[in-house]
């Protein structure tokens, strides 16, 4: 079954990891350099041991090909994902005076009282991003994410390149380049990533992939520099696999293979449960998925131009994200 390649990782991970402390504080099993390949053509790639919201992998996504970069998209999407982000940046501005959310992720899960106050805060946040057009200007914007530097990234000479652009034009007219790139690594804005005043709210984790094209089959590769394996694995593998669909549509390729090469692939500590609730599931048929044929361009795709169809997957896994 192809989600075998995912719970194989998994187990390999619990077989084979090594006790790391990292930055958030909770502490994970880790290992280095590790490779999932998932064949398109049978099926796509959204898990069925636990149920993978579909529409926030593909909201996100099309966020990311707009070159947005502000949550309010997100947020009028009912996507929350990227919410504790910019949450972040806004309590630690100057003009923040609320309650004291430092250390925010760790506190509400140790803490019921303290947790109860950072959902109201959390959700007055959002309503402002969504419904005040300077406080979304200002607090919704993550910075020099990966709608910058997909769509929009600013040489050192002020030229802008539209990194996903040109590589839709490479894979059309020039399809056994080896050079088929969209890069989201910014040295310059990783320094600092994160920190108060960052240009980004955290470096990327998907730091750049690379197409294929051979026999009318375009195939991606995803170089992944940090994995959380239970809460964003299921995110990455099917957004990727999304983008492939939508760039194959568009170019008029069948998908090929998504091929997910990971560096620190890790399960958080508070995660283990987690995943050997799921390891003892049977995978199911995995769904399939299709595009409205009268949109060509990934640029006019909406998200009701996307369905899955077949999809019944097991139930939901709840799990704390680090933040
Ligand atoms: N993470 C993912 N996938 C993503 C994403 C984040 O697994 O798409 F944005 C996880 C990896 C890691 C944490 O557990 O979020 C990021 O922390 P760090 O920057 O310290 O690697």
């Amino acid at each position: 079954h192809p989600e075998r390649a995912y719970l194989d990782l998994l187990e390999h991970i619990l077989d084979n990891g090594v006790k790391k402390e990292d930055r958030t504080g909770t502490g994970t099993l880790s290992v280095f350099g590790y490779q999932m390949r998932f064949d398109l053509s049978k099926g796509f790639p959204l898990l069925t041991t636990k149920r993978v919201p579909f529409s926030l992998v593909a909201s996100e996504l099309l966020w990311f090909i707009k070159g947005d970069t502000n949550i309010r998209y997100l947020l009028q999407h009912n996507n929350h994902i990227w919410d504790e982000w910019a949450f972040k940046r806004w309590i630690e501005s100057d003009e923040y005076d609320g309650p004291d959310m430092t250390d925010f992720g760790r506190r509400c899960l140790v803490d019921e009282e303290f947790n109860k106050l950072y959902q109201a805060e959390m959700q007055t946040f959002c309503e402002r991003v969504l419904n005040e057009d300077e406080f979304a200007k200002k607090y919704g914007e993550l910075g020099n994410v990966y709608g910058k530097q997909w769509r929009n990234w600013t040489s050192s000479t002020g030229e802008k390149i539209d990194q996903l652009q040109d590589v839709i034009d490479q894979i059309r007219n020039n399809p056994d380049s080896r050079r088929l790139i969209v890069n989201a690594w910014n040295p310059e804005d990783v320094v600092n990533a994160g920190q108060k005043g960052s240009k980004a709210a955290l470096p990327p984790c998907h730091v750049m992939f690379q197409f294929f094209v051979a026999n009318g089959k375009l195939s991606c590769q995803l170089m992944q520099r940090s994995l959380d394996s239970l809460l964003g694995c299921p995110f990455n593998v099917a957004s990727y696999a999304l983008l492939t669909h939508l760039i194959a549509h568009e170019c008029g390729l069948e998908p090929g293979e998504f091929v997910h090469s990971i560096g620190d692939a890790h399960i958080y500590s508070n995660h283990l449960e987690q995943v050997k609730e799921q390891l003892s599931r049977e995978p199911r048929e995995l769904p399939t998925l299709t595009i409205n044929p009268e949109k060509k361009s990934l640029f006019d795709i909406e998200l009701e131009d996307l369905k899955i169809e077949g999809y019944n997957p097991h139930p939901a896994i709840k799990a704390p994200i680090a933040v």
